[in-house]
């Protein structure tokens, strides 16, 4: 079986990438052009991937990279995918989130009909949340212009499925992290903080609105759904979450719990990383997920977090190892060295 992964230097598609290779898979990735490589999280899989050069934004490049792959399964990740940037970006998100996906659609149905579609949707989609918890028949309600963008990729998703009998679903994922997290996004940028505070790199975290609440699982187990949504005999869209909310609160106490240190002696929130409109509280119901595809998450949101805070200080060591210089102390849990947060 051949898979193509769109966004494979991604956290998601580096997780898909191993999980295929380990079912047998051959796996191609879709990679568009930079001037320096940015292949870092699938290093390690280097030699048994082929890679592809094409882009979301050219038509011509995605039908020419099916015409070349003829692939079983198409995953597509690739797109803009820091909400913050959809603020300061909304029309190449739109490009990118939007609009890519009907692309990618559009070079499947005329090159490769018979492939199996997999479209990223997320449960930004529900931003103001309608009822809790989402599952797939609530209603959508995104909060902005990257939200705005998958509710397009969904539906044209959903479209293409029932116009065209395409073997086309739509993974509703909530949030997913991992130690490849991308260091902007809260939990990384948390874990890093951790990291880099006890080890004398850094003294504070800036953050933004930590009462906000989030369904946070394991990347890894999340690929694994992708997966099983393509092996189903008919097409169909699945909520994919832990069914637990958490606070980023709780995320900081958790972290700095892990290294021993107290989060409110390190945290300033800073009021410029407050977007300009939030989503307060996502909490998925996954149970149609458990049924049909026999899917659940395997790790906690604590052990999440450790496992993220273990990595982080494990990279952060190797840093110092090869001349990273710490400007201060190592900190302890009774020496505390920046303003106080809110309660
Ligand atoms: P990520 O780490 O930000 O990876 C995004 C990938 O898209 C990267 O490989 C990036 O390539 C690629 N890409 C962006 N624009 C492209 C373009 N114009 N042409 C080709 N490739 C392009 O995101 P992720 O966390 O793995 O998420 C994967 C997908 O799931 C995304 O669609 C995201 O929106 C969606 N999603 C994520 C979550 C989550 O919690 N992680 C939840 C729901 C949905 P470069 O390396 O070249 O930048
Ligand atoms: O923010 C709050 C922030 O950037 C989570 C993407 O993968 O998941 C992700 O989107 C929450 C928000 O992820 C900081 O306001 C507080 O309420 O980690 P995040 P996200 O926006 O939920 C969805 C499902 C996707 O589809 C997206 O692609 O944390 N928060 N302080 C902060 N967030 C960040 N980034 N930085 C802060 O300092």
């Amino acid at each position: 079986m051949k898979a193509l992964i769109t966004g494979i230097t991604g956290q998601d598609g580096s997780y898909l990438a191993d999980f295929l290779l380990d079912q047998g898979y051959q796996v191609y990735g879709m990679v568009r052009r930079a001037s320096t490589e940015n292949f870092d999280r699938i290093a390690h899989i280097k030699n048994r991937i082929t890679l592809v050069q094409a882009d979301l934004l050219d038509e011509l490049s995605l039908m020419g990279m099916l015409e070349q792959v003829r692939p079983d399964e198409i995953y597509n990740l690739a797109a803009m995918s820091f909400v913050p940037t959809s603020w300061s970006q909304p029309i190449l998100t739109g490009e990118f989130t939007g609009i890519g996906v009907v692309r990618m659609l559009e070079a499947v149905r005329r090159v490769c009909p018979k492939s199996r579609f997999y479209q990223a949707s997320s449960s930004e989609m529900f931003g103001k949340v309608r009822e809790v918890p989402q599952t797939e028949l609530t209603p959508f309600y995104p909060r902005s212009p990257y939200g705005v963008s998958k509710v397009y990729g969904h539906y044209i998703t959903v479209n293409y499925r029932e116009s065209y009998n395409l073997f086309a679903v739509s993974g509703i994922l909530f949030n997913h992290e991992s130690p490849r997290r991308g260091r902007e996004f809260v939990t990384r940028k948390v874990t890093d903080g951790v990291a880099r505070i006890k080890l004398g790199l850094a003294r504070s975290i800036s953050m933004g609105n930590i009462d906000s609440q989030r369904d946070w699982g394991f990347a890894g187990d999340y690929v694994q759904a992708m997966w099983r949504m393509l092996q189903q005999k008919t097409p169909d869209d699945f909520v994919i979450a832990t069914g637990k909310a958490h606070s980023v609160r709780e995320l900081l106490r958790v972290a700095f719990e892990r290294v021993d240190l107290d989060w409110k002696d390190y945290v300033v929130v800073d009021p410029k990383l407050i977007r300009p409109a939030e989503v307060d509280q996502l909490l998925g119901d996954s149970s149609k997920a458990r049924r049909v595809l026999k899917w659940k998450p395997s790790v906690t949101f604590e052990q999440l977090v450790h496992m993220m805070v273990e990595a982080d200080m494990e990279r952060v060591r190797q840093e110092i190892a090869q001349g990273a210089l710490p400007d201060i102390r190592p900190a302890t849990r009774s020496a505390g060295r920046k303003g106080k947060t809110s309660k």
